[in-house]
């Protein structure tokens, strides 16, 4: 076996290769890896499961299949380092339920027909349409929607979490528009005002459980102060309609907070004093405040635990790929950091396992919530060599060394330094 071949596999074991690369690694066609037992479980997997554009017309077929009954697909590292913003084509997918028909398109959906009702503790329920929302101010942020399990294959390093194995892929940089959610408020006559004990706001989305599950439907929570402050009601993803399969036509978006806290096909918006009690918000999408040992179960309360709310502090490489063989001298690494409270200010990289720090070249985005992109030219020794990476914000927020710190038994939230292995010439 090939040196290249047998890093493709250690990398299918860890962060899954996008089938097509695999075989073209293998220099190999689908009917010869038929005879080759226990190669490429991963490729035969994928070949088992319906293609992305199968799934939602318009995605992409590159895109890595999780879950092809209600949708989970994610992006190879390969395509969504070609991207500053993350064509929707490309863009990863987690959906619990199902809906249908607007789940299951790229294109934008009719906003004439759709209602989002405000209620709860409020003097009295309104309802703003869709196309209310059209006609109001529009505003444009750039930002990282990452799902809260992204990056859970790593905590395998300690004990494997159930749930989707995301590698690297479950997120994106995406540009959302829309209208501000304190102006929309601030739209009624008189003004929506919710009552001073309210502290959080409860989405509810449109889609259904899968058929023959019991579960109630898709609903979150978040606090009102960030929710008035940097949440909106989006009609649109980069420049276009909202795509029906990523919550069009109206999404509930609050920057800096995980994927599964903006409520696709928003339809209802209840002000409330406690977080709900949906299954989504608890157990489901929680994390324990203090650490746990790995391979512990935890009973979730809202007191011995946070929902997956603001990202935490975040960095991978785009380049070199794991496994690159390159030439000796000084290597190029590149990628992307973000975080979900306050802006990178630092990107350091590190060829001696942390031992020394080299701060990378950093780009300050326009918007705080979206991708920061690094670059260092790094002296590498040669030999097999692993370069790692991590990032700090403005707080202070950094990234453990050993992301399993944070172990919990979903996976969610991992934010270790990243790290690629390569082999120096
Ligand atoms: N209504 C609704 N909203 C939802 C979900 C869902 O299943 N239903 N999934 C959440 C999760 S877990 C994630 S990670 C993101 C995924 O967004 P995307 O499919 O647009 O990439 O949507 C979130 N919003
Ligand atoms: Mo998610």
């Amino acid at each position: 076996m090939s040196n290249t071949l047998k890093r493709a596999m250690d990398r299918i074991a860890e962060e899954k290769l996008e089938r097509r690369e695999i075989l073209r690694l293998m220099g190999l066609t689908t009917m010869a890896t038929a005879g080759l037992p226990g190669i490429l479980q991963y490729a035969r997997a994928q070949d088992e499961l319906k293609a992305a554009s199968e799934l939602i017309a318009g995605k992409s077929d590159l895109m890595i299949v999780h879950n092809d009954r209600v949708g989970v697909m994610e992006t190879p590292l390969e395509l969504l380092r070609e991207h500053a913003v993350t064509p929707k084509d490309i863009l990863y997918l987690r959906n619990n339920q199902i809906l249908e028909p607007e789940g299951r398109n790229l294109g934008g959906v009719s906003l004439d027909d759709w209602t989002v009702e405000l209620s709860g503790l409020v003097a009295f329920p309104r309802v703003v349409t869709g196309a209310m929302l059209a006609a109001m101010p529009q505003t444009e942020v750039e930002m990282v929607l990452q799902c809260s399990g992204n990056g859970r294959s790593f905590y395998a390093r300690a004990v494997r979490t159930r749930g989707t194995q995301w590698a690297h892929g479950g997120m994106g940089n995406v540009t959302f528009g829309g209208v501000m959610l304190r102006d929309v408020l601030a739209s009624f006559d008189p003004p929506l005002n919710p009552r001073p004990e309210v502290a959080f706001i409860t989405a509810e989305g449109a889609d259904a459980p899968p058929e023959g599950a019991s579960r109630p439907d898709f609903e979150h929570s978040v606090p009102l102060e960030d929710a008035l402050n940097r949440g909106m009601l989006a009609i649109t993803m980069n420049g276009e309609p909202l795509p029906g399969a990523h919550g069009g036509p109206v999404r509930l978006v609050i920057p800096g907070y995980y994927g599964t806290m903006n409520v696709k096909w928003v339809s209802t918006l209840r002000f409330e004093t406690e977080e709900t009690n949906n299954v989504n918000q608890i157990p489901r999408y929680r994390v324990p405040k203090d650490p746990i040992e790995p391979g512990t179960p935890i009973d979730y309360t809202f007191d011995n635990s946070t929902a997956n709310w603001r990202q935490r502090v975040k960095s991978v490489i785009f380049e070199p790929l794991n496994g690159a063989e390159l030439a000796a001298g000084t290597v190029t690494v590149r990628g992307v950091a973000w975080g979900g409270d306050a802006p990178i200010t630092m990107v350091q990289v590190s060829a001696d396992n942390g031992a020394s720090w080299q701060a990378a070249n950093l780009q300050t985005p326009g918007s705080t919530w979206a991708w920061h992109h690094f670059s260092a030219e790094l002296e590498v020794a040669s030999g097999e060599q692993r370069i790692w990476v991590r990032a700090i914000d403005e707080l202070g927020n950094s990234q453990p060394l050993n992301g399993t710190v944070r172990w919990n038994p979903s996976g969610y939230e991992w934010n270790g330094a990243d790290y690629v292995d390569v082999v120096i010439g």
